[in-house]
């Protein structure tokens, strides 16, 4: 009695034992392709059946047809393209027809892909038809632009195994596992609850309001693949989700984590969730209010409309048989002291609420998180990951042209920071890291950017393990620094601090002499003179050296580290 798969049948893609054999052999004589993170995500769900009816990585007329009708050739309802993206040097050594080797990061075999189709994807296109628009802060569009290959291979996918996890092993399943076991407990109607942050009270509340409704059973199905950058990490909210558990009444719910790698795609990927769900069993699916958002576009205005997805998934949920059940935001009515949906509340109730920024701006402060708003297990897991701005590590970013004084105010910085104490400190200087980390790179724009975002990952390990990183490079392409930015912001605080000497001043000042020679042509793709500089828009700090003193310049820095809570 649970869901029927979509398209009919649950897909299995892994390989039989007799094909078995034969298939590992073949392997290791194949063109060989080391799946990306989000592949390796994809890969699980088609080949677990997750992405049933798909077979594989989309061909192109799939791809096209997904793009324009939201539907497979053969007229199957499906939002998202799923498409193995490769670089143009790997895509010039395999030919259609041809059978390609796809291994996970560490060179396990996961897959075989029977080549049947090659082609030069439009990405503006993608992302216009997708995503709705071209604008790189979408993170499923800016990953299309700088993280995709340029070359998509399509074709039918034989798996060898299933990609390994060593975390949380009892918690995963498969749709087959989970169909399972919801058979063996005689759960008919299954609800679904997606999510990728940590659950709360109110979480609870409409999760268990939302399955008694339906009187059906709760599946919590967050995810771990990947998820929006920036969020709290899979293994906090794991231990979170597990703590939350208990708080539903027994056999009521359970508890399954899925990999998949969202795109943050509103009304498409609300879809998507829902087919991944009805695989999976579930006869339900929440949806709530701006579902899978992607957050601001580069106007400052929203991607979607907050209602867009759950109407697009209300259009559909007949041909998928799978049912919304919309959810309302919920507040505390201090009154009642309970949970309500916000339209059912008197006139005249106080109502309390805590937004996700309030909740993070808490954390990061070490304030208090009442117990009207979460569980104290739940608040304990997020006080230890999110430890407040004090106890993080920090990296301080200057950039600037040469001679901009960026190695001098970092110095001085540093030397502020060890007088201080409490957290060590590493200057990660331009010349610095050239010498000791990128002593083979040039300065092509290729090369700048490998060089910076060498820098950015030791800064990035170093504000991970709680330590100030100080780098002063003269990292000049605004793409390369929001990556950096993105990798660090991870791990804790990231402050960019544009020392703005213009190139004037700097070509005036010429320390070095190397304008001079850069003039005289005899310094190539020489910055400001011979190559670009890409001005920060909206740096955390901005120094013009003109009017401040290294030390002075130091001192503004320190200040803007106190006033973000960084320093004590
Ligand atoms: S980058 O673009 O961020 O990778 O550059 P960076 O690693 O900071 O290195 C800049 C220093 O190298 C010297 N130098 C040049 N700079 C810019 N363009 C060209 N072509 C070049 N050739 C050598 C220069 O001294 C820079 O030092 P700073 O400390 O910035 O003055």
């Amino acid at each position: 009695n649970l869901n029927a798969p979509h398209g009919g049948e649950l897909v299995d893609l892994i390989a039989s034992e007799q094909q078995l054999e034969g298939l590992k052999s073949e392997a290791g004589n194949l063109a060989s392709w080391d799946l990306s993170h989000r592949q390796l995500c994809d890969i699980e769900l088609l080949l677990n059946g997750g992405f049933s009816p798909l077979n594989g990585f989309m061909t192109e007329s799939d791809y096209q047809s997904v793009l324009d009708n939201m539907r497979l050739a053969d007229g199957t309802l499906w939002p998202m393209p799923i498409t193995l993206d490769v670089s143009e040097d790997f895509a010039a050594k395999v030919a259609v027809g041809d059978k390609v080797t796809l291994r996970d990061p560490e060179g396990v075999v996961i897959a075989v892909l029977e080549l049947s189709d090659k082609w030069v994807p439009n990405k503006t296109e993608e992302a216009e038809k997708v995503y709705g628009a071209a604008d790189e802060a979408h993170p499923a569009v800016n990953y299309l632009f700088h993280k995709a290959g340029n070359v998509y291979l399509g074709g039918k996918v034989i798996g060898l195994e299933l990609p390994n996890h060593y975390d949380y092993k009892a918690l995963r399943d498969t749709p087959a596992e989970l169909r399972a076991k919801f058979a063996k407990w005689g759960w008919r109607k299954v609800v679904a609850f997606q999510t990728r942050n940590p659950m709360h009270r109110a979480h609870q509340e409409l999760t268990f309001r939302a399955a008694r409704e339906q009187e059906a059973n709760l599946l919590i199905h967050p995810v771990v693949g990947m998820t929006k950058p920036g969020d709290i990490d899979h293994y906090s909210r794991v231990r979170c989700y597990e703590h939350i558990l208990n708080q539903y009444p027994e056999q009521t719910t359970m508890l399954s984590l899925l990999p998949l790698a969202m795109r943050m795609g509103g009304p498409r990927e609300a879809l998507w969730h829902a087919i991944i769900r009805k695989n999976y069993g579930c006869t339900h699916l929440i949806v709530g209010r701006d579902h899978a958002g992607p957050g601001k576009n580069s106007q400052g205005e929203d991607f979607y409309g907050p209602y867009d997805a759950q109407e697009l998934l209300q259009q559909h949920e007949e041909e998928l048989g799978i049912k919304m059940v919309p959810f309302q935001m919920m507040v505390y009515v201090k009154e009642k002291a309970e949970y309500m949906p916000i339209d059912d509340v008197e006139e005249g109730m106080t109502v309390l609420n805590i937004s996700g920024t309030e909740v993070r701006r808490r954390l990061q402060e070490g304030l208090e998180i009442p117990d009207w708003f979460s569980y104290p297990d739940v608040v304990e897991e997020l006080r230890k990951t999110k430890p407040p701005r004090h106890k993080q590590g920090v990296t301080v970013f200057f950039t600037g042209l040469s001679g901009a004084g960026k190695s001098t105010i970092a110095n001085a910085l540093m030397v502020k920071l060890l007088e201080m104490g409490g957290r060590p400190v590493t200057l990660l200087d331009g010349d610095l890291v050239r010498k000791h980390l990128s002593s083979e790179l040039g300065f092509s724009k290729e090369h700048r950017n490998i060089n910076i975002l060498r820098i950015g990952y030791v800064a990035s390990e170093i504000t991970k393990n709680g330590g100030f990183a100080i780098c002063a490079p003269i990292a000049p392409y605004k793409q390369t620094r929001r990556e950096v930015r993105e990798m660090i912001e991870e791990q804790g605080g990231f402050v960019e601090v544009h020392v703005a000497t213009s190139l004037e001043e700097c070509e005036r000042r010429d320390r070095k002499g190397l304008y001079a020679l850069a003039r005289e042509g005899k310094i190539k793709e020489f910055t400001g003179i011979s190559d670009p500089y890409e001005a920060p828009e909206t740096p955390e700090l901005y120094i013009d050296t003109v009017d401040c003193t290294p030390d002075e310049a130091a001192q503004r820095v320190l200040l803007k580290l106190e006033s973000m809570g960084f320093i004590k």
